[in-house]
């Protein structure tokens, strides 16, 4: 495999990409092996909630089981990697105490969320069973202008420069009156190096302590490039769970304790970055101009 050397984000430094897929047990082995990692970020999962009601048994395969293959991989070559698994606020679901933390109990309210508790407890299991280095993020919403477009917080931002250029009249949502714990996800990734760099792994939240619904979000994004969302919006019912998490706000108490973790991006900031970024992007694109989308 050649090494890549031409991502702006990664200057010199040579990156190899690897072929793999967490249905594929053996080709993992085979990986992890070859390469010797000293670090794994297990990121992979069919990551959205509302098609996790669609294809429930994929999500399972590779959210839950896929977590599964991977630290078998590790086990069984034996490597000396540390693991980290993204877990999910989803967990949380149906949440038992206001805000969440480490301790509170699981009530998943999806496919997508129950797999991520299976996910959660294997790797657990596997740190207490054979010793591994392996620890959870239980991240909340993290987003960035490289979030997938389905997403609602992105979904929403790339509206919002289109309908101001003229390309796009209407934006089609779901609940507008679910309230979710938004972060910067360039900041949560550096709270996930930090968990593999301690001397014992553990569990994390991540999150912002501070919960906004989507209509505000819409309202700031909107405001931002001098439009009035009132006269844009659709709601569509097809966007709805069957059944939806309400809110979701978390205590980061620990991770700055212990990983002196802290947000710096707060809720306004992280959506007028969102918003200027996508109208940036469309100018660029329009123009010709390739760009990478950060
Ligand atoms: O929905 C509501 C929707 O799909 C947020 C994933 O990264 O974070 C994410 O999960 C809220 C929900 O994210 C639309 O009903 C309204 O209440 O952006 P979302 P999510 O479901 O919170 C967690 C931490 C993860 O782990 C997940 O992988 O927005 N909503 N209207 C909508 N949501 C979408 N997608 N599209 C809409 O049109």
């Amino acid at each position: 495999m050649d090494p890549i050397y031409s991502d702006p984000h990664l200057g010199q430094r040579p990156f190899f990409l690897h072929y793999g897929d967490l249905s594929d047990a053996s080709a993992l082995n085979q990986l992890i092996g070859k390469i010797q990692p000293t670090e794994v970020y297990n990121l992979a999962a069919q990551s959205h909630v509302r098609v996790s009601f669609d294809i429930p048994e994929y999500t399972t395969d590779i959210t839950a089981v896929g977590a599964l293959r991977l630290l078998e991989a590790i086990r069984q070559t034996g490597v000396h990697a540390r693991f980290y698994q993204a877990s999910s606020s989803e967990m949380f679901g149906k949440a038992r105490e206001v805000p969440q933390t480490e301790s509170t109990p699981f009530y998943p309210r999806s496919p997508y969320a129950c797999a991520k508790v299976f996910a959660y407890w294997i790797t657990v299991n596997y740190r207490e069973a054979y010793g591994l280095h392996a620890s959870n993020g239980i991240l909340f919403n993290h987003e960035s202008p490289r979030r997938g477009e389905t997403f609602v917080t992105r979904k929403i931002t790339r509206a919002v420069a289109r309908i101001q250029s003229g390309l796009q009249e209407k934006l089609f949502l779901g609940q507008l009156e679910a309230r979710r714990d938004w972060g910067y996800a360039k900041e949560y990734v550096e709270a996930m190096w930090h968990m593999l760099q301690q001397d014992e792994p553990g569990d994390y939240v991540i999150a912002t302590n501070e919960s906004h619904s989507v209509r505000e979000f819409l309202e700031l994004a909107f405001s931002r490039a001098g439009l009035d969302w009132r006269k844009h919006l659709e709601t569509d019912s097809r966007y709805n769970r069957p059944t939806e998490v309400d809110q979701l706000i978390g205590d980061y108490s620990k991770a700055r304790r212990q990983l002196g973790w802290e947000p710096k991006t707060r809720f306004p900031d992280l959506v007028k970055l969102m918003v200027d970024a996508d109208i940036q992007l469309l100018k660029d694109q329009r123009e010709g101009k390739l760009r990478y989308s950060d």
